[in-house]
């Protein structure tokens, strides 16, 4: 890839499998693969809940609502039980496709996984692979500026030294070491794309986590449909005192596709992320805690976050939607 543009995907917090088209919507991912930041309403509660199992005290606000009690992550459908949710999932009906990545074990296991954290090792990025239990509440907003990512290994040796677009994420972490993000991608002044994840693997200790995510891009790019299934291992060290993260490390392999590809799709996908077994390895220096009013690609309203075609409730009552690029809609009550 040769634009002068920062490629957006890939870097963001763990999630990022590296898609990165520019497109207009549509273009983007589904079901959070091309981002992964995110960021719910966590009015407070970051980063930094500490001890051993303190994901269990995690706290959490969900959106404009009050502190409900966390019982762990909402009820996700993967019929298969393969780890992929049933609507990003290319086989939803057969454990075998893509295969068995319920646990962060099992994606362990998968030697495509093993060629790309091999390859960012090589790299001089290896991403820390936890399995330990004791993980803190992440919770909250964090932004990674444009540029300051990059990649640094891809399955085709492409793409590497490429600058990666910022990051705009809202996470929400469960009890049972589950995290949600809602994400947007943005480079040159502008949003790129958005993304969501659901049912993210956390991982770690209080003070370095990893997070294992499975996640469906899809590219529609000049009437194309073509869709990638991916998973994505990152790792970060957590800053006690401000909640930033730090020496982010990031793997993305794409394990099945899906419709025919083409060029233009082909293009919009890092490194060689449009071919089974294609992987991109990226690392970013900083992704720093932030409040939602310091964000300014995502929507901002009563003091949380939205991608675009989110939807919530102000304490109002007035229904409100995230329009595209970045605006706030609200009917009233
Ligand atoms: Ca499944």
């Amino acid at each position: 890839m040769s634009e002068p543009q920062a490629a957006a995907g890939a870097t963001a917090e763990a999630g990022s499998a590296g898609a990165m088209q520019t497109g207009e919507a549509g273009a983007g991912t589904e079901g959070g693969a091309a981002s992964a930041a995110g960021a719910t309403d966590t009015a407070g509660a970051a980063g930094t809940a500490g001890a051993a199992g303190a994901a269990g005290t995690a706290d959490t606000e969900g959106g404009a609502g009050g502190a409900a009690p966390d019982l762990g992550h909402p009820a996700i459908t993967d019929t298969d039980g393969d780890g992929f949710e049933d609507s990003n999932d290319p086989d939803p009906n057969n454990a075998s496709v893509p295969g068995d990545f319920s646990t962060p074990e099992k994606i362990l296991q998968d030697p495509r996984v093993k060629a790309a954290l091999a390859g960012a090792k090589a790299a001089g990025a290896e991403v820390a692979t936890h399995t330990e239990l004791t993980v803190p509440n992440v919770s909250g907003y964090y932004l990674i500026a444009d540029g300051a990512g990059h990649f640094v290994a891809s399955g085709d040796g492409s793409d590497v030294g490429r600058a990666a677009a910022g990051t705009e994420e809202r996470i929400t972490s469960y009890a049972d070491r589950t995290l949600d993000t809602a994400s947007v991608q943005f480079t040159g002044g502008a949003p790129v794309n958005f993304g969501f994840s659901q049912g993210t693997l956390l991982r770690g200790t209080p003070s370095e986590i990893t997070l294992y995510s499975r996640n469906k891009g899809v590219c529609t790019l000049n009437g194309a449909s073509f869709a990638i299934y991916t998973i994505a291992i990152g790792s970060a060290v957590i800053d006690a005192t401000s909640g930033d993260w730090k020496t982010q490390r990031t793997i993305g392999v794409t394990l099945s596709t899906q419709g025919t590809l083409t060029s233009a799709c082909a293009d919009s996908f890092a490194a060689n992320l449009e071919t089974t077994g294609g992987w991109v390895a990226s690392v970013s220096p900083l992704s720093s805690f932030v409040t939602a009013g310091q964000l300014s690609y995502m929507c901002v309203d009563e003091k949380a976050a939205y991608a675009p075609t989110e939807r919530w409730t102000r304490a109002s009552g007035a229904s409100c939607t995230c329009a595209l690029p970045h605006s706030v809609s609200c009917s009233a009550p």
